[in-house]
């Protein structure tokens, strides 16, 4: 440990971490922009390209950047002279010399870092005026990059290429008109991008956001004949709360129920009965290609890779091409809901498909790629029809008037809302297989698990890997939490260098509850990790636990679909991929 004097206060520091660090854990503020630092997923963004946490070291000639200056003993430092203060406006100024001012109509209104400086600094007055390239404004079904208001802090870049490994982003052009884009600035949906949401997670400012699609649904929801129903996915109950003032992690389903009947819906579901009935498929397709694997059938292959993660699917499609014979064929639990409501749903209560609205809760950005894939649609008209982020139900919640914290609980509509804890851990990492393991099983073995909680399948590391005996199989499942990892986990087993039975991969760090739709978590792993704890809290209360169990989905099977794998079922519920 090192001494250093920091505002005149001694503090004892860490050797080699940051003056931004020290301070900080001395209770000492410095503000600053570009840099974010997420230890708990080895994301550091400290690329010093703002300089608004410029700093005094005494004895140095030039202001140091806090964040990319190491401290060393004796350092005296002052974070607040005339001199700092003044090149920090400077700074600011010259960053909004040329950025858009549309603050009012921004994405980032309110939750914009440049905002809230701009305001801490009662700039008033822009002193520089620069020129506003205009970029065009690139609108993807999951994305908008609107480049005139990128400030090249590089987080964005350093998400994508460094813990996602995607390499879709990097620095175009030279000086003023230098921005984070696209090679030859390709639009995202012709680059390897996942739509996994991480970059608009992490941007400061309003240069990355989804795209919103609530104004179509509150048309819908006015229209008299349409009957518009919603499914709520896993990860929103125990996020969603964080915008109303709730500690993440806090589960709000019974209110966010009752806010979404008030908000007009005709019936409230749950994705979490659509997990369900995943597991049931993707389990029976599990012991199917187990059990041909153990008999020795050679055109059989393992692993199995869950498949309920869109930009998963995607990173699969675009970067392993050749591995597209291995996930299983089961759609995501948003399609599967989306196709029992209008090809089940529907018709057996004689409403016709193009008099159903579905609309998606998603903590995910890639979800509402997924919902407008070609192959999810029947004549024209999909599935779902729109998914909205945890983020934008909030926005439509606020403009309706509706508080969570002055709601009533109640529950969701039936049969489509009903689930078992193993549906609602699918929002975590790891609970996907930990649901299908729950019923494979009992499948395989004709037993009863008498203890459902897999704790080595729980936890935020980038790789975990969990043997499981079922009858005289040693089961190996691999978790890959965040596409770096599922990289480095499909490597292997291409190389043959390790061999998993089953492996899940989820996109984002946490899995759902770390989706890119989610509340801003302003680079606080803490609150992500809570909202796992929540799900499975969730999961821990819930009378039943395996998939299986859930009498609603048993009733679909008997009425409509008759076993899992069956033709029907292989019609509405399962799906190809492509390269
Ligand atoms: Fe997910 Fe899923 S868990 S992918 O993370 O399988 O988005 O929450 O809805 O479809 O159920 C997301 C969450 C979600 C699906 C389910
Ligand atoms: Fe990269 Fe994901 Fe952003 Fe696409 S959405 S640019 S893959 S971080």
């Amino acid at each position: 440990n090192v001494i250093v004097i920091i505002d005149g206060k001694e503090i004892e520091a860490l050797a080699g971490t940051t003056i931004l660090e020290a301070a900080k854990t001395a209770g000492i503020k410095i503000p600053s922009l570009c840099y974010m630092n997420i230890p708990e997923i080895g994301f550091k963004n400290d690329c010093a390209s703002c300089r608004i946490c410029v700093v005094e070291v005494v004895g140095r000639k030039n202001l140091v950047p806090a964040c990319a200056t190491p401290v060393s003993p004796g350092m005296i430092i002052n974070t607040n002279t005339m001199e700092v203060l003044e090149k920090r406006r400077n700074v600011l100024e010259l960053m909004l010399s040329n950025h858009p001012t549309d603050c009012l109509i921004c994405a980032k209104n309110g939750k914009c870092d440049l905002q809230t400086l701009a305001m801490e600094f009662g700039i008033r007055d822009i002193r520089f005026k620069g020129k506003i390239f205009e970029y065009r404004r690139e609108v993807s079904p999951s994305i908008v990059r609107d480049l005139d208001k990128c400030i090249m802090c590089r987080r964005c870049e350093n998400m994508c290429n460094n813990i996602q490994k995607c390499q879709v982003l990097s620095a175009v052009n030279r000086g003023f008109k230098s921005v984070v884009s696209t090679a030859f600035e390709s639009d995202l949906d012709k680059t390897n991008c996942t739509f996994c949401g991480q970059c608009v997670a992490v941007c400061p400012v309003g240069a990355l956001y989804e795209k919103d699609y609530t104004w179509g649904l509150i048309k819908d929801i006015a229209n008299p004949r349409k009957r518009v129903t919603v499914q709520v996915a896993p990860a929103v109950r125990v996020a969603i709360g964080e915008e109303f003032g709730y500690e993440p992690g806090t589960d709000v389903t019974g209110k966010l129920v009752t806010a979404l009947k008030k908000l007009g819906f005709d019936d409230v579901f749950d994705t979490d009965y659509a997990a369900d009935l995943t597991i049931m498929e993707e389990a029976a397709e599990f012991k199917q290609r187990l059990e041909k694997y153990l008999s020795g059938d050679k055109s059989v292959k393992l692993p199995i890779l869950t498949s309920c993660c869109p930009a998963w699917v995607n990173f699969i499609e675009h970067h392993y091409p050749d591995m597209l014979d291995i996930p299983s064929s089961a759609k995501s639990p948003q399609q599967m809901f989306g196709a029992v409501l209008k090809n089940i749903w529907g018709p057996a209560r004689g409403i016709k498909r193009d008099e159903i609205i579905n609309v998606s809760i998603m903590p995910c950005l890639a979800k509402k790629y997924e919902s407008s894939r070609p192959e999810f649609a029947t004549d024209g008209i999909p599935d779902v029809d729109y998914s909205i982020s945890t983020r934008e139900l909030a926005h439509l919640l606020k403009q309706s008037n509706i508080d969570l914290r002055k709601l009533d609980e109640s529950e969701f509509d039936n049969p489509l809302g009903y689930s078992t804890g193993a549906a609602v851990i699918f929002g975590r990492t790891g609970g996907v297989i930990e649901a299908a393991t729950r019923t494979l099983y009992e499948w395989v073995t004709n037993e009863t698990l008498e203890d459902v909680d897999f704790k080595a399948m729980r936890g935020m590391e980038g790789i975990k890997i969990s043997e499981v005996k079922v009858g005289d199989t040693i089961v190996k499942i691999g978790i890959a939490n965040g596409l770096s990892a599922a990289r480095d986990i499909l490597d292997r087993v291409k190389t043959g260098e390790e061999f998993f039975h089953a492996i899940e991969i989820m996109a984002c760090k946490g899995g759902c509850v770390g989706g890119g739709g989610q509340p801003y978590h302003h680079g606080n792993f803490e609150k992500i990790v809570k909202r796992a704890e929540g799900l499975q809290s969730i999961d821990n209360g819930k009378t039943f636990r395996k998939s299986h169990e859930n009498p609603y989905i048993q009733s679909l099977y008997e009425k409509y679909l008759e076993h899992p794998l069956s033709s029907e079922a292989h019609r509405i519920l399962h799906t190809k991929y492509y390269s």
